[in-house]
Order: structure tokens, then sequence, then C-alpha cells
């Protein structure tokens, strides 16, 4: 059954060809040596479109704190275009207000688009169980998202035992690898993808999402890019968090200094760990940020 390939289907995707994973990553503006440098296992087109077929639903787990930057619009495509019931899920709603959370379902449910919200962390998946149970007859479903939107926490929490790996940061042990289908109800399958949706809408999410902040070349650029995108969507976040304000540059200066991270030789503030180190808490939430539908002017833009 998951096998399924029918190049009559790929016609219905004129985008497809993409079917190697470096060429999506070229898709997002990444330059070669970043693609190559990639550790994450990104879906193909090819991959995405055979999963699809084999669903009858598909469920696009988005962050609930930035669910524009990481949907991906050739899933959505593919999944409509088949007659595929597509619904986005917004896990994680645990760190966004309950009133951001209905915005966004009516923003989705006024564009045509099926939502609801989860939090697998507190074991919330009651919108994801009730669309499962109401089936009736025997499905399929897949768990599609980008990396580090809690796909496997999520088929965790549905199975009730921890069976499919979950892992915190990018590329660590624990990322979602093979394909695996899981039997949740006497007539209801579920697919956990063998990798992650590619970013196409947004290369600062693509890039660290698909490495361990460790990993990433260029951190001190990267966080500066993402210091001045959370401040513009939420002044305040990162002085919240760590106590400091200022430039970017500033923030990592006096952060690195407070938390005596100092290179040794020149005694200067190590600001790279200082990136790292807030692009690891924006992963993870302990910077305080979301996103509400009144930002989307910003949001494309940043
Ligand atoms: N706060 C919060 N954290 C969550 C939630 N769901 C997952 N996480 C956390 O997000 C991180 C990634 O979760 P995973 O389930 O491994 O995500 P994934 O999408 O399967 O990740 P990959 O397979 O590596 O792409 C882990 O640290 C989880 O604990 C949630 O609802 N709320
Ligand atoms: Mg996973």
């Amino acid at each position: 059954m998951l096998n399924i390939s029918s190049d009559q289907d790929l016609a219905l995707s004129p985008a497809i060809g993409f079917s190697d994973p470096l060429h999506v990553y070229f898709l997002v503006g990444m330059s070669g040596r970043e693609s190559r440098k990639a550790l994450f296992r990104l879906l193909s087109r090819r991959e995405i479109l055979d999963n699809v077929l084999a669903s009858d639903i598909v469920f696009e787990i988005l962050d609930a704190r930035i669910p524009e930057y990481l949907r991906n619009r050739f899933l959505e495509r593919v999944a409509m275009n088949n007659g595929k019931r597509l619904v986005l899920v917004l896990n994680k709603s645990d760190l966004v207000p309950r009133s951001v959370i209905s915005e966004w379902i009516n923003y989705y449910r006024d564009r045509g688009l099926e939502c609801i919200a989860t939090s697998a962390s507190t074991g919330d998946i009651r919108a994801v169980k009730r669309i499962l149970r109401e089936a009736g007859r025997e499905i399929m479903a897949s768990f599609f998202g980008a990396p580090k939107v809690g796909k496997s926490s999520l088929v965790n929490t549905l199975k009730g035992k921890k069976s499919a790996t979950v892992s915190r940061y990018p590329g660590t042990p624990g990322y979602t690898k093979g394909i695996q289908v899981y039997r949740i109800y006497r007539n209801v399958y579920i697919i956990d993808t063998p990798g992650s949706l590619p970013i196409d809408a947004d290369r600062l999410e693509m890039i660290i999402r698909t490495r361990p902040p460790e990993k990433i070349e260029n951190p001190l650029g990267i966080a500066i890019e993402l210091i001045e995108r959370i401040e513009r969507i939420m002044p305040g976040s990162i002085e919240r968090a760590y106590g400091v304000s200022g430039k970017p540059l500033e923030i990592l200066e006096v952060l690195a200094i407070k938390r005596g991270w100092i290179l040794r030789g020149s005694g200067e503030p190590n600001i790279e760990e200082a990136a790292r180190e807030i692009i690891r808490s924006y992963l993870d939430g302990r910077i305080r940020f979301y996103t509400k539908p009144d930002h989307m002017d910003i949001i494309s833009k940043a």
C-alpha cells in the first residue's frame, strides 16, 4: 500500500522532477555547500506524492507559533488535487495563547482549509482523535510536517506509549529515519513520514530546523536575523527571556558576558556561543514568541 507510484498521478503535479532532496534545498535559496552540510532527511517531492496517494487523510503538522512559515504548498496542492482530506494541525498550541489559536483557526477556515489545534506535550490531541474516530471505515492517515514540529510526539501520544523516536534539536539521535506505520484503532492506520517537509517559504527556519545548533555554519548571522525578526514581530521577547536589550550584536555580547562565555586568549565575549543559545531557546520555546494572522504583512517580508 505504501509503494503506490503511478506516473499518471505524477502528471497532476507539473513541478515534479525535484525528486532529489538536494534540489529541494536549492529551491529555498541555500548554497550548494550549505545544502550538502544539512544533516536532516527531507522528503523529496516524489516521496510526498507517494505518501499522500497512500493516505486518506493528510495531516499537515505546523508549529502553532509560526504556522505560515512552515506550510508546504506542494503537499497541500497534491493532497487537494488528489481528493484527500487535508487537515492543518497547529501543534505546540501550549506555547500560544488560546485566543491566538482561535484567530489562526478562523483565518484558515475562512480560506477553506480545515484546521485544528493540538499539544503533544500536554497530551491534548482530542481534535485529531475525533477526526480519526469518525472515519468509520478502514483508513490510512499520514503526518507530514517540517522538522521539529512534533510529528513523532503526536504519533507517540496517539499510540499512548513511546514508540516512534523523538528528538529535541535537528539532526541529533532520535530523528525519524524509516517509514513507520502504526495501527492505532481497529480500522485506523497512521504513517509517521520518513523525513520532514522542506520549508519552501522561509530560509531562516529552513537553516535552523535542518541541523543541530552546533553545526550551523554562521550562527552569528543566523541569530542576528532571528533576533531582528523576533523583535519586529514581538518586541521585548528577548529582554523578557534574558534581561538583555539593545541591538542584536549587543544582546549577544552581554549575554555571553552574563553567562561567562569568554574566549580564551583574547578575553573577548564568545558571541558565537551566545548565538547558538538564542537559536536553541528559540527552537524549544524558552524565548516566548508567536505570530498572529494580523502579522501577515510582516511575516511575508520577514
Ligand atoms: N511545547 C511543546 N513541545 C512539543 C510539542 N510536540 C513536540 N514538542 C517538542 O518538539 C521537539 C520535536 O518533537 P518531535 O516529535 O521529535 O518532532 P518531529 O516533527 O517528529 O521531528 P523530526 O522527526 O526530527 O523532524 C521535542 O523536543 C518535543 O518534545 C508540543 O505540543 N508542545
Ligand atoms: Mg520525528
